[in-house]
Formats: C-alpha cells, sequence, structure tokens
C-alpha cells in the first residue's frame, strides 16, 4: 500500500479553477533566468502611460507574437514593440514549456501561449486590483510565474469590493487560473525592501496568455 498516492503538497487549489505550483519554475531556473536576462535585453523594461497618463509602477516589457501595451489610447495586445516599431522578441522555448506544462499539471490541456508579458517590480511598486478582459478567448487559462522577491498577491471576486485572499508568492512559484477564476479581480500589493540573491531588489512576473 502506497501511503503517499494521493499527496501532492506542491500543488494547491486557492478556489475553484486557480492552481499554486509551489517553486514549480526552479526545475528550470538557470535556462528560464537566462532567457529572461536576453529577452530583457532586446526590448527594454519600461514604464508605459495609462489611459488617465500616469506611469505605471511596474516596468513591463513582451515576448512572443503579441504584446501587452498601454498608452494614451488605452490597453491592447500588439504585435510590435512601440519603443522600437520591431516586434517582440520570439518566446523563448524554456518559457513556452513551462507554460504548457505547468497549465497541464492544473488540468488544462495543450495550452499554447502566444503572449508573454513581463513585470518587473522595485520597492513600493504595485498593481491595482483589475480584470484581465484584453484576450479574445477568456476559455483560455493564464499562467504567471513569479521570481525574484517576494510579493503578497491580492485574489478577489467578479466585483472590485469583493474580499481579497492575500496570497504570498515567491521566487518559481506558478499560478494557473483558468476556468471560473479567470475574470476574477486581482493585484499585487507594494513591495516590501527585500534582496533576492540572483536578482537583486525585484520581483519579476511572467504572464503567459493565448491572446489572439
Ligand atoms: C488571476 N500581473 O499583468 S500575475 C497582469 O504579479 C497581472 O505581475 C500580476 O495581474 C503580477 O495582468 C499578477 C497573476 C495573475 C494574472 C492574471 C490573472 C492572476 C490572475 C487573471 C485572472 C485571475
Ligand atoms: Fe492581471
Amino acid at each position: 500500500m502506497d501511503l503517499f498516492e494521493n499527496m501532492q503538497p506542491n500543488k494547491l487549489e486557492i478556489v475553484k479553477d486557480a492552481y499554486l505550483l509551489k517553486r514549480y519554475a526552479l526545475a528550470n531556473e538557470k535556462p528560464l533566468l537566462m532567457d529572461l536576462a536576453q529577452v530583457i535585453s532586446q526590448a527594454p523594461l519600461r514604464h508605459m502611460m495609462t489611459k488617465m497618463g500616469f506611469a505605471m509602477s511596474a516596468a513591463m516589457t513582451n515576448c512572443g507574437e503579441l504584446g501587452w501595451v498601454s498608452d494614451r489610447q488605452g490597453y491592447r495586445y500588439d504585435m510590435k514593440d512601440p519603443a522600437t516599431n520591431a516586434a517582440w522578441p520570439l518566446m523563448p522555448v524554456s518559457f513556452q514549456q513551462l507554460a504548457t506544462f505547468a497549465a497541464a499539471e492544473a488540468g488544462f490541456d495543450d495550452f499554447v501561449p502566444d503572449a508573454c508579458l513581463i513585470n518587473q517590480y522595485q520597492v513600493g511598486a504595485s498593481m491595482g486590483l483589475h480584470q484581465d478582459k484584453n484576450e479574445l478567448d477568456f476559455n483560455q487559462p493564464i499562467v504567471s510565474v513569479s521570481l525574484g522577491v517576494p510579493a503578497v498577491f491580492q485574489f478577489g471576486g467578479l466585483t472590485r469590493t469583493d474580499k481579497t485572499l492575500k496570497i504570498p508568492l515567491v521566487h518559481g512559484d506558478v499560478v494557473v487560473w483558468g476556468g471560473q477564476s479567470r475574470l476574477n479581480f486581482h493585484g499585487i500589493a507594494p513591495l516590501k525592501m527585500n534582496t533576492h540573491p540572483i536578482l537583486g531588489a525585484y520581483r519579476y512576473n511572467l504572464t503567459f496568455r493565448k491572446a489572439g
């Protein structure tokens, strides 16, 4: 008799259809961090403007066929980096595989992302509660990968005023959001001062989507 047959200590269901895979990205950490540096060197991080004309507190860039952009026109996905008018960097194989395998681990088969948004947070940076609604097909899950210094993720419901769960996310944690959780409000609390041995004073988040 196998006492451990039902144990999956590193896979936690936060709410229905949202799975936290603790430290899942560490299995392939080195290629992932090399590829992250390569993408950022090709398409530098920048603070995009909101429609209201404020700079976002997280710096952003993208890789993949489509990139998420924000400016005075609003939010959308675009095939080109507005800073250079060039295509976004290709999505590295280490990124694609991580996203597809993590989605499958959470029960979402055949996830093939066409967009990876990279958010960089420094001390004090945050992301207010919002919904992700710029994608065409809400049946597709979203996979997010946390790297660097820890953050507190805020997970609410389908209306802005629903109470939020506070979930600490550390280096290597992967969360898969699909089905019933796909349109929930979410955000990131202001980053506390901290240092990660490899990534320094920053938190990076990779968000994989099938946007188009
Ligand atoms: C829950 N980024 O870029 S990732 C974003 O850590 C964004 O940078 C945060 O929210 C970050 O839009 C959170 C986690 C996440 C992403 C998408 C979701 C959680 C989600 C979509 C639906 C529900
Ligand atoms: Fe979001």
